[in-house]
């Protein structure tokens, strides 16, 4: 099917030659298979698409003319309150790539009612008066994926997950940045202040989010995953890169089974935890460099004028091998001094960390950190300089001669000896196993053996079932793959 800003809705559409004048009249005429393709050029529209394909080989797909540009502008156009220039509502298997949408005086996109196996690639989204993407009413595992895209300059959210109960969304490979986050949307939300919104299987993976608007200047957060919603389990936010303004990086309620791992946070975001306990949950391999703190510990709606509880047990979570270089203000910024310090509650190991000069935590180095010492990992002066290949152009590959080089302790180790496929491991946590077939699982590496992808995680049993035999030692350190003799500290591995 073709669109064309010289065509005409009495045509077919069928042929270049005989193109249709409105996108709309495309959407209304495509079937599972077809692809529609528009020509260059600015149409003002508001559109909805309500047509599906029929599974993964019969997509409909919606997208610029190749080498084209097909920009959907909302200047002008009626976009009733809480609405979008864009619609996807109900449908499956539909892929829209490659648009610009703009200006629109609500939200740019959204995607609703169980709609699911949607893919928004490449997309450049920007200046809506309300986010860029939504996600919202999905009932049943959604399989959408937002991916490549560029989300900037908008009131709210960049992309934000409202409501997807039936959880399976990726927000990958995006660019978000200078949102506003007006009435503290985030810059990438999953979940929102109303009980009973939220998403479980969510992965926001590789994206870099910058500069968009802080809490503190009227926005909100870079990443938030929680929204007020207890139980909601299974995020990986992995591998971002955040910098200049923004608010935090963010596990918003209980969960579990959520990994925090290799982001690389510099400037006003830093690592926070909201509402106790994080059971099965990990933050690990990250590098914070010159954020206001490394990790701040809320304890959700209990504080202001209440007074603490002195118990507070956080579930377990573990935070190793994280680099925390010249924070402003604390390595670990605990609202709660009963605070508890029970293995049961919270695991160190592996960090690297120093305050930058003058800062409050470092006359005390943090009450709580330092009686849960990691000797020699405190940096000391003399290794500063080579800490990393160039922090300002936030390389944060290890320099030669770094402390972090094959410095990192194993996430786990194996507990018994033994060859095939299934591996007994110590804590099965800090790994994934592509959740159903939401994203690629990881591969891992067992004592000297080549990384072998993983075929499933038990977190329970804790056991790593592989995609290949092997045989192994009790004891073996496991971990993400690795160069050299160890681990690296940090987000970034070092090759040799
Ligand atoms: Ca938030
Ligand atoms: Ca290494």
């Amino acid at each position: 099917m073709h669109v064309a800003p010289g065509g005409d809705d009495a045509h077919s559409g069928l042929t270049p030659g005989a193109a249709l004048r409105t996108i709309q009249a495309g959407l209304d005429r495509v079937q599972a298979g077809d692809t529609l393709l528009i020509r260059g050029g600015v149409y003002h529209e508001r559109l909805t698409l309500n047509r599906s394909g029929t599974d993964e080989r019969h997509r409909i797909v919606i997208r610029s003319y190749p080498g084209e540009v097909a920009v959907l502008d909302g200047t002008g156009v009626d976009v009733p309150r809480w609405t979008a220039l864009l619609t996807l509502t109900g449908c499956h298997y539909v892929t829209v790539s490659d648009l610009e949408v703009r200006n629109s005086p609500q939200d740019g996109i959204q995607i609703l009612r169980d709609a699911t196996h949607i893919r928004a690639e490449r997309l450049h989204v920007h200046d809506c008066g309300g986010s860029g993407l939504v996600m919202m009413g999905l009932g049943r595992p959604a399989y959408v994926y937002v991916r490549d895209g560029e989300y900037h300059d908008n009131e709210f959210c960049g992309v934000h997950a409202v409501s997807v109960l039936g959880g399976y969304v990726v927000i990958e490979g995006n660019r978000v940045h200078h949102n506003r986050g007006t009435a503290n949307y985030d810059a990438i939300q999953s979940g929102i202040g109303d009980p009973g919104m939220g998403s479980h299987h969510v992965v926001i993976r590789n994206n870099d989010v910058y500069e968009n608007r802080d809490v503190a200047a009227g926005g909100g957060d870079a990443i938030d995953l929680g929204g007020r919603n207890d139980h909601m389990t299974h995020y990986l936010v992995e591998g971002n890169r955040v910098w200049g303004s923004n608010g935090l990086v963010k596990f918003s309620r209980t969960t579990r089974y959520a990994i925090m791992r290799r982001n690389q946070i510099t400037g006003g975001a830093f690592i926070d935890l909201y509402a106790p306990p994080y059971p099965q949950c990990s933050i690990i391999h990250n590098t914070l460099y010159q954020t206001y703190h490394g990790v701040e510990m809320g304890v959700g709606e209990i504080g202001g004028a209440v007074t603490p509880p002195l118990d507070i047990n956080w579930g377990g979570l573990q935070i190793r091998n994280n680099i925390f270089a010249f924070g402003a203000n604390y390595v670990l910024n605990i609202f709660s001094k009963g605070f508890n310090r029970n293995p049961d509650s919270i695991g160190l190991a592996g960090n690297l960390y120093r305050l930058a000069e003058g800062a409050p935590g470092r006359w005390y180095l943090d009450d709580w950190w330092s009686v849960s010492p990691e000797p020699g990992h405190v940096l000391t002066e003399a290794l500063i300089e080579a800490l990393f290949v160039n922090a300002a152009a936030r390389d944060f590959t290890p320099a030669s001669g770094s402390p972090a080089i094959d410095a990192a302790p194993p996430l786990t180790r194996t507990t018994a000896d033994g060859e095939g496929k299934t591996v007994p491991v110590a804590d099965a946590r800090y790994f994934v196993d592509g959740w159903d077939g939401l994203f690629v699982a990881d591969s891992i590496q067992i004592g000297a053996n080549t990384p072998v992808r993983l075929a499933a995680v038990d977190y329970e049993r804790n056991t790593l079932t592989l995609t290949q035999p092997l045989a192994w030692t009790a004891g073996d350190p496991v971990s993400l793959p690795w160069w050299g003799q160890a681990p690296d500290i940090g987000a970034v591995e070092r090759r040799p």
